[in-house]
Parts: C-alpha cells; structure tokens; sequence
C-alpha cells in the first residue's frame, strides 16, 4: 500500500468543488439576467472531511487504496431548490451539459429511503486541470426542494448525535415529518405557477430598474446636464406608479436615446 498523502489526493476535490459551484451559481445569474425563473435556488459543496471518508469507507469495507475509486462523494455539491418539479429540471440541464458526465442517478424522491430521507443523485465524472495535468473525478450531486433539505439537515445532525442510533421515539417524529415535508412539497407545488409568476415580475422589474440607471449614469457627462436631470426626475415619477408596463415603456424610450448619443459620440470620434 502507497503512503496516502490526504492534501494531495483531496486537492483536485476540492478545485471540482469550487469550480462547480462557480458554474452553477452562474446558471441563477443566467435566469434572472433573462428574466427567466431560475429552477435552482441555492448551491453549496463540500470536500468530505478524511475522518469522514476513512469512516466511511470502514463500514464499506473499502481499502484505503481503492478510496477514490469506490467511494463516489469524496466532492461533493448540493443543489436547492424551490419546488420538486425544478429537481426534474436541474437534472436535465446536469444531463446536458458537455462538461460533466452523469455515471449514476439514483431517485430517492419516487423511492424515498426507509429513514425518510429525499433527494436526487447523480455522479458525474468531472475533469479538472491540477499541476500534475489533468484528473477526471466523481462528484455526488444532490439535488433537493428546501423542505427536503430541512428535514435531511435535522435528521443528519441527529444522527451525529446518537452515532446512528437514533431513539425509536424521536425516530418516529422523524417519519411524520417526513410525511409532512411531503404534503408541504405538495401544498407548494399547487401554488407553483402563482410563486414564480410573483418571482418573475420582482426579477424584470430590478432588471428594469438597473437598467435605467445604468442608461442614466451613462447619459451623464455626454447628454446636456438638464435634460439628465429632467430624464431623472421623469423616472422618478413613473417609479412610483409601480407600474411595470410603463417603466418598460420608459425603459425602452430611454434607450433609444442612449443610443442617439452613443451613434453621436462614435461619429464625433471619426471626425
Ligand atoms: P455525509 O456526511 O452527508 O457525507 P452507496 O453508494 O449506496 O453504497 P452511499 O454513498 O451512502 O452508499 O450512497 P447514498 O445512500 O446515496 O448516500 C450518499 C449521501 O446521501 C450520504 O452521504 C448523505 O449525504 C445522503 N444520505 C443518504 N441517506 C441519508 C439519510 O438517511 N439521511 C440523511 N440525512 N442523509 C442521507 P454520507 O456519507 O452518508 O453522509
């Protein structure tokens, strides 16, 4: 057996970890810049700790030199989100992309485990770029709503706790709470076209707003420093009819006239 230098091997773990959640991250920003609801709500990753993947490859019975290549989430990412049918469609955006390859998918929401625990996994092969040149890893992906995410959080927690062995009493009210995550997924998912709707309009009308002001701050120091003021001041007041229609309308007026001055200064820039 090779002398096992932990720092190194977990180095390219933790660069997939990073790099993971930096591009899925990304993804949310990607739906709210185009106005879109973003099936995703939050992204966190961890590296197992070596206490953590000594444990577990112990019960396994891994040995130690067969770690990486048996013990799928070494790096791992998880993956919130709001309502159960997003985790169909997160799977689906992962299963598409060409930067990661899913190896194994394994549905604990249709075939939730006795402990009542819910989520959907999926190993992915992952190439990374170390020093020793390039390194293709397992990630585990977990992707859940954020009431599967509370009751897993609880019930993990726990079983630190009791070191697995979990009293049958508070057991119990694990499993009704189990049911009752599900019956909240549900209630949820019947409101779901309302939420994103009232989501959406939030998202359009900040993309709104932020591009006026960007338009604004542009047209000052080349527009006429009333007519910026009187644009302003124009602004000002269809805000506060809080009506999304008219600052779209605004919105676009005002671009037109960004662009007058852009196509001005190039022109002056020429002569
Ligand atoms: P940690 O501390 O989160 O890393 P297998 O591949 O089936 O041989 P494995 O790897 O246990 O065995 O696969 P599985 O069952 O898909 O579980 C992988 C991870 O899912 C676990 O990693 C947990 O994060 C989570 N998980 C699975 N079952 C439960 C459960 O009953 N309750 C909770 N709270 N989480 C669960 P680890 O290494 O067990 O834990």
């Amino acid at each position: 057996m090779e002398i096992q230098l932990w720092r190194e091997i977990l180095t390219p773990y933790d660069l997939a970890v990073k790099e993971l959640i930096v591009k899925f991250e990304h993804l949310i920003i990607e739906h709210h810049n185009q106005g879109l609801y973003s099936p995703i709500e939050q992204v966190t990753g961890r590296v197992k700790t070596v206490a953590s993947i000594l444990d577990k490859a112990q019960k396994k019975n891994i040995p130690v030199d067969e770690i990486e290549e048996k013990l799928l989430d070494i790096a791992g990412i998880r993956i919130i989100c709001q309502f159960v049918e997003d985790i169909r469609k997160v799977a689906e955006i992962i299963r598409h992309r060409t930067d990661m390859e899913v190896v194994l998918e394994r549905d604990y929401i249709n075939h939730m485990k006795d402990s009542g625990y819910r989520s959907y996994h999926m190993i992915v092969n992952y190439e990374v770029q170390t020093l020793q040149g390039s390194r293709t890893i397992k990630v585990e992906i977990q992707i859940r709503t954020l009431a599967m995410n509370f009751w897993s959080t609880i019930e993990h927690s726990l079983q630190y706790k009791y070191k697995k062995n979990i009293p049958d009493h508070i057991r119990n009210k694990l499993t009704n709470a189990a049911n009752a995550i599900i019956s909240l997924d549900k209630e949820m998912s019947s409101v779901r076209s309302e939420i994103m709707d009232a989501q959406n309009s939030f998202q359009i009308h900040t993309k709104l707003v932020s591009d006026i002001l960007t338009n604004l701050q542009n047209l000052y120091g080349v527009a006429n420093d009333r007519e910026v003021l009187k644009i302003q001041d124009e602004f000002y007041r269809i805000y506060e009819l809080d009506d999304i229609d008219q600052l779209k309308r605004f919105s676009k007026e005002l671009d037109i006239i960004a662009e007058g001055y852009r196509a001005q200064s190039v022109s002056m820039e020429e002569i």
